[in-house]
Order: structure tokens, then C-alpha cells, then sequence
């Protein structure tokens, strides 16, 4: 029988009946290809099925409540079951579910969005936001990136100005150029890429990267400066932009060194080069401001959005053009022959408005720069006392840890032992969503998360823990 008639569809939606997990399995590993994910792996294993979520909590077809410590995929940013945003959503799809915003056309909702991101956007040094190109997601925002930054040059009468510098084991996306921007290795193994005139320097990652000794704030100065070596190999003439996410998210929560952005402006200053924010996770709230560059006090051009815009309940992403840019496109730019179907999709546009004005409502971005933000820096700096960890800090809302084979010598666990792999699946077990990246586990939760919650989530952390160091010992792989 094919697996599609074991079940019909409407079944799959209905949060109060019960769920025939092996049924939903079958049809998934049948139909469904995942994004990142190994098939015949899952075709052994089966999903997990998640129905419904509340708050901060999720549900799977078994019936298992899941304390959601990655706000679904780091986007979350308001809390599962928010009314307002249903609510903001139906309504504009009963009053225009889309027009485009091609031909000299346009729609409230991107109008009033547009606006109330260019007066959300600090100011910086003179530099103002007061553009918004919109997309549907991160990746196509970087895509976009690219895009503009070779029409601004091209415009400049620049055009050898192409090489765009990035990161290793940075995250931009999984497009040709998301992936392209990315430094993730394993991305760039697959289908050539990266594609031409996009290079990578070393991530400003202190554990892997400093020298025995070396202080952070030494660190982050000598990290920066790879920035400039890489520059003036290429030649300053050929470079049209750096870009960053102000804390790397996917490659491991790795908060840069308080000295590494400031450094990382001069050069940009000096050599004329754009600078690209990629905040698709750190904005709204996430870093306990509206936008990330405010936090580390740098000067982007460019400032690339998503995930939280909308607490991700429908997919919108998009860039913060900056005067500097903004201006040369306008003024000298005629068309840019460049947009997406749902650039504007009103949709969209009145959910983001409807999450904006709710973490606004609910203080929910001041909440966790001032209270719970720095109440989880104090709770899970506590897990440093673990026998396993090293390395644990937060920023905001995003935190992250290192396990260790030996704390005192920073020794790591061989790379076959999985020692993220296991303290994950414990996690899993235990009711709680933390994603590991290698031997680093890592956090984001929704910003509603309270101090109790907090505390919760930090129970069951030590809980997981405590049993991946109990089978580690089982096994053999601790003394
Ligand atoms: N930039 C950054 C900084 C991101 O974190 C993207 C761009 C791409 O966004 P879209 O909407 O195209 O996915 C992201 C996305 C992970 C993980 O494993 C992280 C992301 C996406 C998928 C998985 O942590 N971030």
C-alpha cells in the first residue's frame, strides 16, 4: 500500500485528536524531503512529530511536552499561540491576501512595516535606515545583498569592486550565494561552491583560534585584523563589502570579543568597504535590542533581517538599506532589476507589525536586556561548574557551551565519541530542545521566557548534563 493512503491529510492538523505517529512517519519519510537531513537516517528512525506548541513548550504526536530552548529555529521571538499574530494574519487575508509590489504598485501593510522598521533602526554615527527591501526569508535577503552591493559599485563607476568577504563557519543561508557567503565547509562541498569573488577569513572564535595565553581582547583585535590582511591581498579596489552576523548563530553561538567589532569598523572605515549586519538571527530582541549593530555600537550599510520580524509565524525576511546605499540606488539607479514575487506579501507585513507591536506592548525587548537577559547570563554561566563544560556565556537570549574531555586542559572529546550527538539525544529525552553544532551546545529561547521559566530550563540543562557525563563515564570516555 502506498504509504499516502494510510492516512488522510486533514488528520495531520488537528491538534486534539490522536495522532498516529507510525502513520505521519511513514507518509514523511515517503514524501517529505527535510531540509539538512540524512534520509535513510530518518527513514530508520522516523520524525518526531510536532503538533502544537503553547508559550514556550511544544508538543509531539506522543504526546511529550517539550521545553523549546531554540524558539523553533532560533525565530520564535514572541512565544507560540500568540492571538494577535492569527489574528493580524486573518484579517489581512480576508482584506487582500497579496498583491504584488511590482509595477508601480504598493500595499498598506509593507508601507506601515517599511516605516516602522526605518524608525525602529537606531541611528549611528549619521547613519541612517530609512529603506527596506523585503524578501521571504534570510537566504534571499543575502541573495539581495549581492545583488545591491554590486549595483552600488557598478553604479559608482567601481565595477572591479566585486570580492565580498565573509566568515568561516559563518551561516548566510542555503541559496547558491547564502551558501556561497557561508563558511561552512560541509556546504561548499556540495555543488561547487562557493561561487566566484566571495572569500572567507578565520571566525573570531577564542577556544579554537587563540594562541595559548592569548587574552580575548588581544584576540579580537588579531581576528580583525584578518579582515585587513585579507584586503590588501586581494587589493582594497576589488572589495565591495564584509559580511557578519554580530553573533555567530548556526556555527555555535560564538560571541565575538568586545574588541573585535570596533576594530572590525575601522578597517571597513578605512578601506572604503561595505559592511553588511547579517541579523537574521540577532534582531528583534534576540541581543536585547531591535537590531544587533546597536549592541556592539557598529555602523552597518546593510543590515540583513528575518525569523523574529514575524516571531517567524510566516516567513519574511529582508534588508535594512542604509543611506549611504540607499541614496547611489535611488539617485543614480533608475531600475534595479531585481525583486521577488512576495517582496511586500501583506500577509506577511501585517503579522511582522502585529509581532512588533507585541514585543513593543509587552516590553519583551528591554525585558531580556535588562532582567532576564542578564538573569540567564548569571544561570548558565553556573554550568562552567560542571565537570563537562568550558566556555559558557550568553548574549541576550542566545547562549552556548563547550564539552570538554578535560576541563582543566580544555582537552575535547575525540571526534568520534559524539559528544554532542549524545547530550542532544539526552536532551531530547528529557524534554528540552537544545541544538548541539559539534561539541558545542546551544540555546535560544523565546523572549517571553520569564525568570521561573528560566530556572526550569536550567534544571533540566544540568539534568541533561549529569546523564550525558553518566554515560560518557559508562562508556568509558571519562576517567
Ligand atoms: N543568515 C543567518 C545569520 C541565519 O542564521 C540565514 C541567514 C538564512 O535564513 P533562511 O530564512 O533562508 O533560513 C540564517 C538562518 C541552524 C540553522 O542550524 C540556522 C538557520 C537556518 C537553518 C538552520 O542553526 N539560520
Amino acid at each position: 500500500m502506498k504509504p499516502s493512503t494510510l492516512i488522510a491529510p486533514p488528520a495531520l492538523v488537528r491538534r486534539a485528536e490522536k495522532h498516529d505517529t507510525k502513520a505521519i512517519q511513514a507518509l514523511d519519510s515517503a514524501h517529505f524531503i527535510h531540509p539538512f537531513t540524512d534520509h535513510g537516517d530518518l527513514a530508520t528512525r522516523g520524525s518526531r512529530v510536532i503538533t502544537h506548541a503553547e508559550n514556550i513548550y511544544i508538543w509531539d504526536s506522543e504526546g511529550h511536552k517539550i521545553l523549546d530552548a531554540m524558539s523553533g529555529l532560533w525565530c520564535v521571538n514572541a512565544g507560540y499561540g500568540r492571538k494577535e499574530l492569527a489574528d493580524a494574519g486573518y484579517q489581512q487575508m480576508m482584506t487582500l491576501p497579496f498583491y504584488n509590489s511590482f509595477f508601480q504598485t504598493t500595499n498598506v501593510p509593507a508601507v506601515q512595516l517599511a516605516a516602522k522598521l526605518a524608525q525602529l533602526a537606531p541611528e549611528v554615527g549619521g547613519r541612517k535606515f530609512e529603506h527596506v527591501f523585503f524578501s521571504s526569508s534570510g537566504s534571499e535577503s543575502n541573495d539581495t545583498n549581492v545583488r545591491m552591493v554590486r549595483r552600488y559599485w557598478d553604479l559608482l563607476g567601481q565595477p572591479q569592486r566585486k570580492v565580498i568577504i565573509s566568515r568561516n563557519n559563518a551561516y548566510h543561508g542555503s541559496t547558491m550565494a547564502g551558501a556561497s557567503l557561508g563558511g561552512m565547509s560541509g556546504m561548499h562541498a556540495q555543488g561547487d561552491l562557493p561561487i566566484p569573488d566571495i572569500v572567507h577569513i578565520e571566525q573570531p572564535h577564542h577556544f579554537e583560534h587563540a594562541h595559548p595565553g592569548e587574552s580575548q581582547d588581544a584576540f579580537g583585535l588579531r581576528a580583525a585584523r584578518w579582515l585587513e590582511e585579507k584586503i590588501l591581498s586581494i587589493g582594497a579596489d576589488k572589495i565591495a563589502a564584509f559580511i557578519a552576523e554580530p553573533v555567530q548563530g548556526a556555527g555555535g553561538v560564538i560571541i565575538p570579543p568586545a574588541t573585535y567589532w570596533p576594530e572590525i569598523q575601522r578597517i571597513v572605515d578605512k578601506h572604503g568597504i561595505l559592511l553588511i549586519s547579517d541579523e537574521v538571527i540577532c534582531a528583534f530582541g534576540r541581543l536585547g535590542h531591535w537590531f544587533a549593530y546597536e549592541k556592539f555600537g557598529y555602523k552597518p550599510d546593510l543590515v540583513t533581517f528575518a525569523k523574529g520580524v514575524t516571531s517567524g509565524y510566516v516567513p519574511l525576511g529582508g534588508v535594512m538599506v542604509g543611506d549611504r546605499v540607499a541614496k547611489v540606488l535611488i539617485e543614480k539607479g533608475g531600475e534595479f532589476n531585481h525583486g521577488y514575487t512576495y517582496s511586500g506579501h501583506p500577509v506577511a507585513c501585517a503579522v511582522a507589525l502585529a509581532n512588533i507591536e507585541l514585543l513593543e506592548r509587552e516590553g519583551l525587548v528591554a525585558r531580556v536586556k535588562d532582567d532576564t537577559g542578564p538573569y540567564l547570563a548569571e544561570r548558565f554561566a553556573e554550568l562552567n561548574k560542571h565537570p563537562l563544560v568550558v566556555g559558557a556565556e550568553s548574549c541576550g537570549f542566545v547562549a552556548g557551551l563547550m564539552l570538554v574531555k578535560n576541563k582543566a586542559t580544555q582537552q575535547p572529546f575525540d571526534e568520534g565519541v559524539g559528544v554532542g550527538m549524545r547530550c542532544r539525544a539526552h536532551c531530547f529525552n528529557s524534554g528540552l530542545i537544545m541544538r548541539a553544532v559539534g561539541d558545542r551546545m546551544i540555546i535560544a529561547p523565546p523572549l517571553v521566557m520569564t525568570r521561573e521559566q528560566i530556572d526550569e530550563m536550567m534544571a533540566l540543562i544540568k539534568r541533561c548534563l549529569d546523564l550525558t557525563e553518566s554515560e560518557l563515564r559508562l562508556v568509558g570516555e571519562l576517567g
